[in-house]
């Protein structure tokens, strides 16, 4: 390469990009690995609403390619049938009636002719009645929480990829940044309602099988409905811009039959039950009059850091100067003059007035309550006391913090 280079400075760089474009061509016609292969068209549809616009976008594919030949067509005979060397001069004409008319005329007719399907579906669309099913979806940053308020289910859906795959220690999977712990599951062959909201900024809700992309907007319901016809796993993600962690906060819908779903509402309600004030625990079945032990509390607890708390203080609990805080006492910190005066009146830059080393009740009332006025979102709707109870133990006796403390489920029951 670098002789070619030598003997004509073009010809290094135009080898480099030839291969690079064979390649790209070879990957689009499938010659690359299965993975590796372009989807041509959306995604495939199993829900009649998305049968309906896979059609449309079949429809309006064709009359562009249609209109693109045509004019396209027009324009490179034009170009050379008459051009100047065999003598031909430019036109002198500048009004034709006949083609004034054709060309508003034709391009009229043709979005007549799209609008009506199209305006048909969107009506569809609307029409949220009838359904045996309603799911009420809230984005949060950054994740997904479904509630089934017919059968008393709620539950928060967290993205699963593992840490090291994000941060390029591992070798990432076929999912990645598309799993979650809990998905959401729905049942075949029935009407489901989808009430879509969001509880701090606006999301977005949006899985392309369905042909469902619902906004989820703080404040307002937005409905929307769909009608699964094949069992299985379909992926989605928040499509609306959402700040840090928009990219992970993936959605998975599980498809199963309808007599799967009445044991897996079962089996949810027997959880719900077992969990504390009817927020259901990621510990599953613990109850919270329980007496933890630590270790059972560091161990829960890291799981609960790093699935409702890492996204902003990061896994290493040391944040990212000028917004997420370390977590850790005695730690230097940039940030804005009036973020730091906030944080100096919690004792921040002593080791011993910090927050994660003060006293325990401070700490667990910023957790349940959140800091008003910043993004430090309040957990005592999504977490449950053990959660709570054993992430602030996990960050009191973490990233450096030695307190020693051990908090019991019943302390977060007395403060809430
Ligand atoms: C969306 C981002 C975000 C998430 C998620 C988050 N925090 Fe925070 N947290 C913040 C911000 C920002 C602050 C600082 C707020 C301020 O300006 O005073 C903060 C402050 C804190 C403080 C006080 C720190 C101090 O020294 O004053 C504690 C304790 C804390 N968070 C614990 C948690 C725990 C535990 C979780 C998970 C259960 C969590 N945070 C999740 C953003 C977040
Ligand atoms: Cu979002």
């Amino acid at each position: 390469m670098s002789l070619s280079f030598k003997n004509n400075r073009l010809s290094g760089p135009l080898i480099l990009s030839v291969t690079r474009f064979a390649a790209a061509v070879a990957m689009l016609f499938g010659a690359g690995s299965a993975s590796a292969r372009i989807r041509w068209n959306f995604q495939t549809p199993v829900t009649p609403i998305a049968h309906q616009i896979y059609h449309l976008q079949n429809i309006m594919f064709g009359v562009c390619v249609v209109i693109f030949v045509i004019v396209f067509g027009v324009m490179f005979y034009s170009i050379f049938a008459h051009r100047k060397s065999k003598g031909h001069k430019p036109a002198t004409f500048h009004q034709s009636t006949t083609i004034e008319v054709l060309w508003t005329i034709v391009p009229f007719l043709i979005l007549v002719a799209v609008a009506v399907p199209a305006t048909a579906t969107l009506v569809r669309m609307e029409n949220t009645s009838d359904s045996a099913l309603t799911v009420r979806i809230t984005g949060y940053q950054w994740k997904w929480q479904y509630s089934y308020p017919g059968q008393g289910i709620s539950f928060f859906s967290d993205l699963s990829t593992p840490v090291a795959q994000i941060e390029n220690q591992e070798p990432k999977n076929k999912h990645y940044l598309l799993q979650v712990d809990h998905p959401l599951v729905l049942p075949v062959g029935e009407k489901i309602r989808f009430q879509i909201t969001a509880a701090d900024v606006i999301h977005s809700w949006w899985v392309p099988s369905f042909g469902v992309k619902t906004d989820a907007i703080p404040g307002f319901i937005n409905q929307s409905w769909t009608k699964i016809e094949v069992p299985g796993t379909y992926r989605g993600q928040c499509t609306e811009l959402c700040g840090m962690g928009h990219a992970f906060m993936p959605i998975v819908v599980k498809a199963v039959s309808q007599k799967d779903f009445q044991k897996w509402v079962t089996a949810q309600k027997a959880l719900m039950v077992a969990s504390a004030g009817g927020v259901a625990t990621t510990a599953g079945s613990v109850a919270t009059a329980a007496t933890w032990t630590k270790a059972q509390l560091l161990s829960h607890g890291k799981t609960v850091f790093v699935n409702n708390c890492a996204v902003c203080h990061q896994v290493t609990g040391l944040g990212i100067p000028g917004t997420f805080p370390p977590l850790s006492a005695g730690r230097t910190f940039s940030a804005a003059p009036a973020m730091l005066q906030q944080l100096r009146t919690r004792g921040f830059l002593t080791s011993s007035g910090h927050v994660v080393m003060g006293p325990v009740k401070n700490h667990l009332r910023i957790v349940l309550g959140g800091i008003p006025g910043t993004p430090m979102p309040s957990f005592s709707g999504q977490l449950s006391n053990a959660d709570i109870a054993s992430v602030v133990t996990y960050e009191r006796n973490s990233f450096g913090n030695h307190t020693g403390d051990i908090i019991q489920p019943s302390e977060v029951a007395a403060l809430r």
